[in-house]
């Protein structure tokens, strides 16, 4: 089986919600693309009287980054064959028990989210294998430049979207407010696009998240907050919210800013990325790093960082821990090789899940 398109992906969801309607609801996103695609989500668990916790998990945001939809698919497709038919889950030398993928699906949901961003992966698919912005050609300003189309949907989340304003211009954060730079236009403004929308809608939807996971490509490792300075513990006050910082934010071994972070929710996030790297070492061995965002490189309008974010912003918000995989060592592997690499994510996944405990 090759790489599914964006019709096959769409019906992989759909047809998991049909065959396992005791074990999952079938979401749909509200709002349509800019080439008019819906979307469907899947939440996934047995069902309980009260809300359960929920890890949420997204992916095909980034055009070009196939396989992260399949990985996704997989993973909700394994799970619900494994929980119908009470056995266990094996991933090459992985594996979780009966009892192990049972307790997890009585004590929580998840919500799986396989394709962001449709349009994208169908003009990846067909047109211009590199592509990684969606197709919203709103803020050409006329020009023919087809570099010009789309917005970079992981800088679009409203988590330091001034960034001309928050970082110190030297550190050069991995982001641009020029909508012909092809790989990271951040947009007009936070959440402007229908797809980061979407994704707002779905942790609206399901206000008990409390982890959410990104999946892209590729790097091999596993990504915590933050993703725009270094963590720190001992400050409170310097924080993305705190404008005497704007300027000063974004650079690595200074003193001049650096992001709080409680240290109980650093040591979870930790945590977890270890849990996951050690699920997925299992298969075959691949050791991913558990690493911050900002150690891949500066960033703003992320979705791991925004989701954090959220409850310092308001309170009322449920805490919820951001991550990113990045998977693999290439966009697009002879499909031979993403099968390995989908064992491989699902296993940590798994993995990461039950240390949600
Ligand atoms: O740059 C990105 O959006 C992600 N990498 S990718 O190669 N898939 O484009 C990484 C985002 C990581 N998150 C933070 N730095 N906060
Ligand atoms: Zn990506």
């Amino acid at each position: 089986m090759p790489y599914l398109n964006v019709t096959e992906v769409e019906s992989a969801v759909t047809s998991l919600a049909t065959a396992y309607p005791d074990l999952t609801q079938l979401i749909a996103l509200p709002n349509e693309s800019f080439e008019g695609r819906t979307a469907h989500a899947l939440q996934i668990g047995v069902p309980a009287a009260l809300p359960k916790p929920c890890v949420m998990m997204i992916g095909g945001v980034h055009a070009r980054e196939w396989g992260s939809c399949e990985i996704l698919i997989h993973l909700a497709a394994d799970l619900l064959e494994a929980q119908r038919d009470g056995t266990g889950l094996g991933y090459g030398g992985t594996s979780f028990t009966a009892g192990q993928v049972s307790d997890l699906l009585h004590r929580i949901d998840l919500v799986i989210y396989p394709l962001v961003n449709p349009d994208g992966r169908h003009y990846s698919q067909t047109v211009r294998p590199m592509w990684r912005k969606n197709r919203n050609p709103s803020y050409t300003g006329g020009s023919q430049n087809p570099d010009c189309v789309g917005v970079d949907l992981n800088r679009n989340y409203d988590f330091l979207f001034d960034f001309v304003t928050a970082f110190d211009p030297a550190a050069g954060p991995r982001v641009s407010n020029d909508p012909c730079d092809v790989q990271v236009y951040a947009g007009p403004s936070a959440a402007s696009e229908a797809e980061t929308q979407n994704v707002l809608a779905l942790l609206d939807q399901f206000p008990q998240t409390a982890w959410f996971v990104d999946v892209h490509s590729y790097s091999q490792d596993i990504l915590y907050n933050w993703g725009d300075d270094e963590n720190q513990s001992d400050n409170p006050d310097m924080n993305f919210r705190n404008s005497d910082f704007d300027g000063k934010r974004g650079r690595p071994n200074d003193l001049a800013y650096a992001e709080y972070i409680p240290r109980e929710d650093e040591n979870a996030e930790q945590e977890l990325a270890e849990a996951f790297c050690q699920g997925l070492k299992g298969v075959r061995g691949l050791a991913y790093k558990p690493i911050t965002g900002f150690h891949l490189y500066p960033t703003s309008g992320t979705s791991d960082d925004y989701v954090y974010s959220r409850h310092f912003a308001d309170p009322d918000q449920g805490k919820v821990l951001g991550f990113t995989v990045e998977w693999g060592t290439e966009f697009h592997p002879r499909w031979a090789e993403m099968e390995q690499i989908i064992r491989d994510v699902d296993a940590g996944l798994v993995q990461f899940c039950l240390a949600t405990t």
